[in-house]
């Protein structure tokens, strides 16, 4: 395909039309699908943020509506709506039908939202069955409806209001969006949340018509408030939330962070207000110099001796939750995924302003400065141990796998393909699993008591607690460096404990500690939990018993036992204890831990391929996911309680 610089001017203008869009939507929107679809809004929203941006709007309203369409308001200047000299129209009608109209605004700011980088409200509306644009301006209400973006008619004024804004519903075309025209409530709040967070002082607002939810966002302190909103649950080393806003040439550097007592570190990069997960050249800037600054005031304050090594970049980060924003004219993101940003002077940008910035910030607050040195040194202390305790540990073969744990009574089949590993809590109940397993295809490692929390525990405390290292052993994935999820000796890896909290508590652990150090075991769908029976119904007067999985299934069981035993004219309606006796149970017996069952009811309702039902875990977001072990596996127990009771993240398999 000849390049832009073969075409003469007035082609140029031809391939302004709109039809190239229609042709080829995946050149710009990216796909046609869920993802595609919500670009639109994206750059309908994306517009309204810059008017916010550029001082003159305060709030953006989106509102799914009944009728399938989405309508996006905000309260700014309104797109002007004078004749534009060059196409003899409206500007709202250029901003509309011709390709990266309205990529300029006017008063010399740049579109510096583009999720899309300004591929323009244009397309939008080619790619709209239908779209209508008002404008609340000078006193007066101006709209204009298009279909597949051809405007119905010329821009009118259809009546008069004091308010000001501009105001986009469209209705995406079926015939480009074959797979799916319906939008994501949820997909569109974490929009508005991150845009409310990374434009402070705007108000964000999505209303859902069908359902009737609705919800707002407003940020006073903006990013430093996204900062304190990751780090709820988490014990910060100091209140106080660091923050500098500064442009330099055309390149505005927004930097908020603090530290936590947590091992992990959460940066998230943003340009143009776009997420980039794989950073870019304003992450290496950002590192480049929280690293100096910090190693340059341990050294001046003498908290690192002359013949110390400097502190890695990977101690310096250690508990940190940093959110960096840039805003230019023209991002340019680079690998296949586009989510990383490449413009190359940012790097410099971003270095120069945090050198300057973080260190005059460490001179003004010596106390957190030294406290932010500390845990680096205590980082660096033990990132030092690990590394003894791994080459201590591969030097004496522990984790080779020849040597497998004394506890684990493995399975006879060497074949992953049909072989699993049953996670056992507790000893009682890891014998009555040894004793009742199919010992062909079922291997038991029981694990005391709780096992250690490696959210936060760093590596060294890890390979020294002996739970984890017989888990290592016996999954045979190695750790770390050494990690390879092909060395997996089992198909599945089931994770068993009582269905109480604190059994919970115990899979919870073992989940943070696969979602951490051995995450592709959960992503290959190998990671799953054991669902032991809730109840037992002892049928009276026969050895045949009911197990119920669940509550509703309990009461499930009863119904139906009644139902036909009511039709069958042998009981009529009583209370929760008679309608067990009227199904024909004459006891109810509720399992508290899976040491109340004999090795044969364990392996009947729990183990059995035939019967049991297994839940695989996978993680669905993994930053949400981040965000729930971070917040989880921290000091706050009720919370984590909570969240084990009624919000376990993972989808149920039904494993015949
Ligand atoms: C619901 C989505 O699209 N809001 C917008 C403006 C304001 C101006 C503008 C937009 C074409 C090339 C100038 C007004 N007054 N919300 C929105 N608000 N576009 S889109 O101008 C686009 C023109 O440059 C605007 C003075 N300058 C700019």
């Amino acid at each position: 395909m000849a390049n832009k610089s073969d075409y003469s001017a007035e082609q140029i203008t031809v391939l302004e039309g709109l039809e190239p869009v229609r042709k080829r939507p995946g050149m710009y929107i990216g796909g046609t699908g869920a993802e595609g679809l919500h670009h639109l809004v994206w750059e309908i929203i994306d517009n309204a943020i810059d008017e916010a941006l550029a001082g003159y709007a305060t709030s953006v309203s989106v509102t799914m509506q009944a009728d399938g369409g989405i309508r996006v308001i905000d309260n700014g200047r309104g797109i002007p709506t004078d004749i534009h000299p060059k196409t003899g129209k409206s500007t709202v009608e250029t901003v509309l039908t011709v390709l990266h109209a309205g990529g300029k605004f006017g008063g010399g700011g740049y579109k510096v939202s583009g999720g899309l980088h300004g591929v323009g409200v244009s397309v939008v509306n080619a790619l709209s069955a239908k779209l209508i644009v008002r404008v609340y301006r000078d006193g007066k209400i101006y709209e204009q409806t298009y279909e597949r973006g051809a405007p119905l008619g010329d821009l009118k004024v259809t009546g008069e209001s004091q308010q000001t804004g501009t105001e986009i519903t469209f209705y995406p075309d079926q015939e480009i969006f074959k797979e799916t025209i319906s939008f994501s409530y949820d997909t569109i709040l974490d929009r508005l949340r991150h845009a409310a967070y990374l434009t402070k002082g705007v108000h964000t607002s999505i209303a859902d018509e069908v359902s009737g939810h609705r919800y707002s966002f407003y940020f006073e302190g903006g990013i430093q408030s996204y900062v304190k909103h990751l780090n709820i649950g988490k014990d910060v080393l100091d209140e106080d939330i660091f923050y500098v806003d500064r442009t330099l040439e055309d390149t505005q550097v927004e930097v908020a962070l603090q530290y936590t007592d947590a091992y992990t570190e959460t940066i998230k990069t943003f340009a143009n207000n776009v997420l980039n997960p794989d950073g870019g050249t304003h992450l290496t800037g950002f590192r480049a110099a929280l690293t100096r600054v910090i190693n340059d005031y341990a050294r001046k304050q003498g908290l690192l001796k002359e013949k110390e090594e400097n502190l890695s970049g990977e101690d310096t980060r250690e508990g940190l939750t940093a959110i960096v924003l840039v805003k230019l004219p023209d991002p340019q993101f680079e690998g296949q995924t586009k989510n990383k940003l490449g413009n190359p002077e940012v790097r410099g940008y971003v270095e120069a302003v945090l050198n300057e910035y973080l260190n005059y910030y460490f001179e003004e607050h010596p106390a957190i400065a030294r406290k932010i040195v500390g845990k680096a040194l205590l980082a660096a202390r033990a990132r030092k141990a690990a590394r003894a305790a791994r080459e201590n540990i591969i030097r004496k073969g522990i984790l080779d796998g020849a040597s497998m744990p004394g506890k684990l009574a493995d399975c006879s089949s060497k074949d992953p393909g049909d072989s699993e590993l049953f996670l056992v809590e507790g000893d009682s109940a890891g014998g009555s699993a040894k004793s009742g397993r199919d010992s062909k295809t079922q291997a038991i490692l029981p694990l005391r008591g709780k096992v250690l929390n490696v959210e936060r525990a760093r590596l060294d405390k890890m390979l020294a607690n002996n739970e984890i290292l017989s888990l290592i052993k016996a999954l045979g994935v190695g750790i770390e460096e050494s990690f390879d999820v092909r060395g997996l000796r089992y198909g599945r890896v089931i994770i068993m404990t009582d269905a109480d909290v604190d059994g919970a508590h115990i899979s919870t652990l073992l989940m943070t500690f696969f979602f951490r150090f051995m995450k592709p075991v959960i992503d290959e769908g190998h990671l799953y939990l054991a669902k032991p029976p809730l109840y037992e119904l002892v049928r009276s007067g026969s050895k045949e018993n009911v197990y119920a999985y669940s509550d509703e299934e309990l009461n499930e069981i009863i119904d139906t036992e009644i139902t036909a035993r009511q039709k069958a004219g042998q009981t009529s309606e009583d209370a929760t204890t008679e309608r067990i006796k009227q199904a024909g149970f004459s006891e109810l017996k509720r399992y508290k831990g899976l040491g109340e069952m004999d090795a044969t009811q364990l392996f009947e309702t729990t183990m059995n391929p035939e019967q049991r039902v297994l839940i695989k875990v996978h993680v669905e977001d993994a930053e949400k996911a981040d965000a729930i072990f971070n917040k989880l596996m921290g000091t706050e127990v009720d919370l984590r309680k909570s969240f084990i009771q009624s919000r376990a993240k993972f989808v149920k398999d039904l494993d015949v």
